[in-house]
């Protein structure tokens, strides 16, 4: 036993694995580290989840959140007990039953309505209060929960009476929506997991129809502007763009998460959500992917069209919520054929030629010239050892919510530029074409570990540093998950312990620098030692967060990633085993 707990009071002696070494260097290397310690470091987690949970049950339940600097809590979604319901199936994945019958005499009782003029956030409530639902009947086959999901489906319903079957913002289970006509891309279209889910598990085709309506119509959108791409304002009444903002980050992320996940759902068998997904990333590569100039970090921004010229500019922000991308890369050439798309009847440069997408289908063409599984995955650690190293090079070993990266010059996308000399500022893709006819072997540009830069404190004061390459946009830690999600997916992907051994030095700086007696607290920046805490902690932490790092640490994989699927709370799904209720449901070509 290599951490010292006083267990009777967690917030008191914590003592550092001596396994773990510092930020800055895998000081013993991750492969050497017996079983029995990662073993350790599972319960570990799953004693801060404790912590955590037993302060919500505490202080808060039944309400939504705790406040765990005052111990009080909040009702920011919906007040039906976000964290319990969010908590269920991490309870039931850590063994834990007391925590988990405790809840089910809530979720028994728990009306699902709200006082006239108060709406449920209809995306939140999915992802968070379905999916946990539906996942929590997957893992224990409890009825009530299956019961209570479809009801709580029922009670959303009102938001698809839409022109085109678009979901409205909000909903007032007595039927009142709320919403304006432009809705944001995550919001109207990341329900597909979760409504396939439970029709499958009612029988009710319906269910299934509401997501795939939404999906079908995005999928026929003209998407001449954004190269095939979904942009992140929709027009509900038409159900096509209503700009040409192009994310991977905040109000986008999940749909574009959707597209990989209902396929690998539906036993790979939804074709369509392949295909979108095929084109997003294609996008996504060409044209949102970027290295910083001196230190060459992998780098994913959005882009807006400017309406005079019509090109698209990089903002060259990189967002925390970003980083859930290279899990999912690595995710989709994990599973895919992405080598030998022709087996599934693909052509690449078919899916995105010309006279669909304008010039953007060249991309098309110039990807089906690669190994897309290698691209996909270099793609996916590049953008991992960046997301990895915003956290190492902060005094806290805390990544900042979002980073303005460097440039050099004006450099917008499109444009050639010079190779790889210090300062060029490039587009990945060119820069990996450039290497690859230089002959060059090993991993390209932006791909390959680094050392963390930590900046002394006359540096941060006076704001002179440089060599990190990017400045901090929003010094926040709110516990987010994405860093950890994909550094999860890597590792049980690529089986490279360094990944792991990062996700623990993580836990690390969270155990340090964000325990409070009664849970985990959000900082206000990341940069600053001792730690500013702030009165937060969302549910996310409990249902995502904190999952991710168990699962990263025991050895026993109980959601194998060929029969599970994670919601973007990192609920899991089981995949299609297309037995004959499926068959009867389902009509998927
Ligand atoms: C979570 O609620 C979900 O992962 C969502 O898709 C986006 N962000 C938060 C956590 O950061």
């Amino acid at each position: 036993m290599y951490l010292l707990y006083n267990w009777m009071h967690p917030y008191a002696a914590y003592q550092l694995d001596p396994f773990a070494g510092d930020l800055s260097e895998d000081y013993v290397p991750a492969d050497k580290i017996p079983a029995h310690v990662w073993e350790d470091r599972a319960k570990t987690v799953k004693m801060a989840f404790l912590h955590s949970y037993h302060g919500y049950e505490r202080y808060a339940q039944p309400h939504d959140e705790i406040l765990p600097l005052s111990n009080g809590y909040r009702d920011n979604f919906n007040g039906w007990g976000v964290t319990m319901y969010d908590s269920l199936d991490t309870c039931i994945l850590m063994g834990l039953e007391d925590e988990y019958a405790r809840s089910i005499d809530f979720i028994a009782r728990t009306n699902f309505t709200l006082p006239e003029g108060q709406f449920a956030p209809f995306f939140e409530t999915v992802i968070r209060y379905l999916g946990g639902l539906l996942s929590a009947y997957a893992l224990k086959e409890d009825e009530l929960l299956l019961r209570r999901a479809d009801e709580l489906a029922e009670k959303l319903d009102f938001v698809f009476e839409t022109p085109t079957g678009l979901p409205l913002f909000g909903v007032n289970p007595n039927g009142e929506v709320v919403g304006p006509e432009i809705g944001i891309l995550a919001e109207i279209a990341s329900l597909q997991l979760e409504y396939t889910t439970l029709a499958k598990f009612t029988g009710k085709k319906r269910w299934w129809d509401r997501a795939n309506t939404v999906i079908q119509a995005l999928n026929k959108a003209n998407l001449h502007r954004t190269g095939g791409m979904f942009p992140i304002r929709w027009n509900l009444s038409s159900a096509q763009p209503f700009d040409a903002h192009l994310s991977v980050g905040a109000q986008a992320d999940s749909t574009h998460e959707y597209l990989l996940k209902q396929y690998l759902l539906t036993a790979q068998t939804d074709r369509a959500n392949l295909e979108m997904y095929l084109r997003a990333t294609t996008h996504i590569i060409t044209n949102l992917l970027f290295l910083s100039p001196k230190r060459h970090l992998l780098y994913v921004t959005d882009t807006t069209l400017s309406t005079v010229e019509h090109r698209a500019r990089p903002t060259h922000r990189f967002e925390h919520l970003s980083c859930f991308l290279p899990g999912l890369l690595a995710l989709g050439a994990h599973t895919l054929p992405l080598d030998d798309l022709a087996s599934l009847g693909i052509d690449l440069e078919d899916l995105g030629n010309e006279s669909m997408f304008g010039k953007a289908g060249r991309n098309y063409k110039l990807l089906a010239g690669y190994n897309l599984k290698k691209l996909h995955l270099w793609a996916a650690e590049g953008l991992a050892q960046t997301c990895w190293l915003s956290y190492a090079d902060m005094p806290t070993g805390l990544g900042p919510d979002e980073m303005t990266m460097h440039t050099v010059g004006d450099d917008r996308w499109g444009e050639t530029v010079d190779g790889f000399k210090e300062g060029a500022g490039y587009l990945w893709i060119e820069a990996i074409d450039k290497w690859k006819r230089s002959g060059a072997r090993g991993a390209p540009p932006g791909v390959g570990d680094k050392t963390p830069v930590i900046y002394s404190e006359t540096e941060r004061l006076r704001g002179t540093g440089r060599a990190r390459d990017y400045a901090l946009k929003k010094p926040a830690y709110l516990l987010r998950p994405e860093t950890l999600e994909s550094l999860y997916l890597l590792w049980r992907i690529t089986g490279d312990s360094k990944w792991r051994n990062r996700g623990w030095k993580i836990f690390e700086s969270i155990e340090r620098h964000t325990k409070t007696p009664y849970g985990y607290a959000s900082l206000k920046t990341v940069e600053v030692l001792p730690a500013v805490k702030d009165d937060d902690m969302p549910s996310y932490f409990l249902a995502e967060t904190l999952k991710y790092l168990y699962l990263m640490f025991i050895d026993q994989d109980p959601i194998p990633l060929d029969r599970w699927v994670f919601n973007t709370e990192a609920h899991p799904l089981p995949v299609f085993s297309w037995n004959e209720t499926e068959k009867d449901i389902f009509h998927i070509q």
